[in-house]
């Protein structure tokens, strides 16, 4: 292969390789994906997409280097250079932000946001490389003590919705607690992640311990799932490739798996709220920002009969007025769609909802603008619960609106689903708060807000939203095994 084409220098406003991050190189791939501006339509670059060889030698680094040093390394030195690589992300702010917006087509600021998300989750896990410990227990004669140690190679499968958090809410993790990781990005969005690559190397990683690598999901993806020298999958995506994922370690190694898959939140307004106006607020937030493309979306909005016309009418103004267009404009709020095939699959959606008899409140168009992906913030009502717009994750910015009765009621409506990511529920009445929450089937219930999501605060699904958790020290449970050591003091059998 040619190298000089083959990695061809992307130039933005700084240079970023193309190749896969294998053992701190940048090397070639089986083939190459085009980068695509969802705001425009146009290629951006090409980048080294991987085969099951390449997966093969990322794999086979990731086990050298876990062996060879990480696994045995100190917790202060990783500790160390997990913060330097921190540094180095937020010295970078702004080529990772804008890599990500030209990628991903989400708004600058918010790009930006992601950014700053990162650097805070590297310190947050760098933290706990020096406080993972066991117990002593003593066992009559016997003394046994637990060390918690790593599982070995971890696999990441990481989405197009927020490439860069999703990817370091894997790898902080994974690194802290001494295991090393192979990354696989999506196709759709893999520059942020390459730009990251460099600073791994610059930061002083041995070769090997985070490896990134671009490639399809069904030649890359599923080669990792399979390898018998992957210990580990972590994934975010859809509830399918969650399954093959599953099926693919139980028809390998049994390697473990989190997931951490897909959502049809219930968003809950009690005729109690305080203020309307916040209550509006916050629900426009938790369904349309990132153009409605999070798996905690909060798609099904609940609203007491007494206070529904008054919801309707307050949240069609606002999400009005939020600007559909270029994510580089200050004044957007709404970038793209991430593709055209997937914007296609959103339109089919809202075919759906009509022929099903919902009524289009509001939006439901594409917009043109300069050849991008963008459409119209759209509000479905008059739904029903068997309705596909109800059950189904459309995973873009639709959302239709309900009225319940009282608490039974909405309670029943809410869990009503195969999804249990997460929840909100709007109510100044601090026992019906909690009532609420604690009957809500999510693994995150949010109240008098949405979409808070943090780096010290556990996330993952009930039912068919996933399997895990992410963040928090409860992820340290999903990064590392526990070995009981039994020692004979004096005692005979
Ligand atoms: C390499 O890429 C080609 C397409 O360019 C594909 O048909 C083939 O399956 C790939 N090989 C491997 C080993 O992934
Ligand atoms: C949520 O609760 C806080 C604290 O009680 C209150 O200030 C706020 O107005 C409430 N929000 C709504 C929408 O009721
Ligand atoms: C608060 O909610 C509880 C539980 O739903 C209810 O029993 C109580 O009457 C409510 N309090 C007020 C002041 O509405
Ligand atoms: C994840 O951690 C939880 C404890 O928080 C544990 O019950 C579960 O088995 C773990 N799953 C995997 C795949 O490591
Ligand atoms: C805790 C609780 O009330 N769970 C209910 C949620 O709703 C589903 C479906 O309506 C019920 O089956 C659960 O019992």
């Amino acid at each position: 292969m040619n190298m000089t084409t083959s990695f061809a220098l992307f130039l933005y406003f700084y240079l970023v390789n193309t190749g896969l991050f294998i053992n701190n190189e940048f090397v070639a791939g089986n083939n190459t994906i085009e980068t695509i501006n969802p705001a425009t339509g146009k290629v951006i670059t090409s980048v080294q997409a991987a085969g099951s060889q390449q997966v093969n030698t990322a794999v086979e680094a990731a086990h050298k280097a876990f062996h060879g040093g990480w696994k045995t390394s100190t917790p202060r030195n990783r500790a160390r250079l997990m913060h330097k690589l921190a540094d180095l992300v937020e010295r970078d702010v702004n080529d990772l932000a804008h890599l990500e917006t030209l990628d991903n087509g989400k708004p600058l600021r918010n790009a930006q946001r992601d950014i700053i998300d990162v650097s805070n989750y590297i310190r947050y896990f760098a933290g706990f490389c020096d406080k993972l410990h066991g117990k002593v227990i003593d066992t009559q004669g016997k003394l046994s003590y637990t060390v918690h140690e790593p599982i070995g190679v971890c696999g990441a499968i990481i989405p197009w919705n927020f490439p860069i958090v999703m990817l370091i809410w894997k790898v902080a993790p994974a690194i802290c607690t001494g295991n090393t990781i192979v990354v696989k990005t999506s196709e759709m969005t893999p520059l942020s992640a390459l730009k990251f690559a460099a600073l791994v190397k610059e930061a002083g990683f041995a070769p090997g311990v985070i490896n990134i690598i671009t490639g399809y999901g069904h030649i890359a993806g599923d080669s990792l799932a399979r390898h018998m020298k992957c210990d580990k999958i972590a994934f975010t995506g859809s509830v399918n490739v969650g399954r093959a994922i599953m099926k693919a370690a139980a028809e390998s190694n049994l390697k473990k798996i989190t997931l951490e898959l897909g959502g049809k939140s219930p968003n809950i307004i009690f005729d109690d709220v305080e203020n309307l106006d916040e209550a509006v607020f916050w629900s426009r937030f938790g369904i349309f920002y990132n153009a409605g493309q999070m798996c905690f979306a909060g798609s099904r909005i609940y609203v007491q009969e007494g206070i529904y016309d008054e919801f309707v009418k307050k949240f069609e103004k606002l999400v009005l007025s939020g600007k559909v267009g270029c994510p580089f404009d200050k004044s957007t709020f709404q970038g793209p769609q991430i593709s055209e095939t997937h914007l296609n699959r959103i339109m089919s959606y809202i075919d759906i909802g009509k022929k099903e008899g919902a009524t289009c409140h509001l939006g439901g168009k594409r917009v043109n603008n300069n050849g991008g992906y963008f459409m119209e913030p759209t509000v479905f009502t008059d739904v029903k619960p068997d309705m596909r717009i109800m059950r189904e994750e459309i995973f873009g910015p639709v959302v239709v609106i309900c009225k319940f009765k009282d608490t039974k009621d909405v309670i029943k409506q809410a869990n009503d689903t195969i999804f249990g990511l997460a929840a909100s529920v709007f109510t100044s009445n601090i026992t019906r708060a909690v009532t609420v929450s604690n009957a809500l089937e999510a693994g995150s219930v949010w109240v008098n807000c949405t979409s808070i999501v943090t780096e010290n605060s556990p996330f993952g699904g009930y039912k068919q939203s996933g399997i895990g958790r992410e963040n928090s020290e409860y992820a340290l449970a999903n990064y590392t095994q526990i070995k009981a050591v039994k020692i004979n003091l004096n005692s005979k059998l």
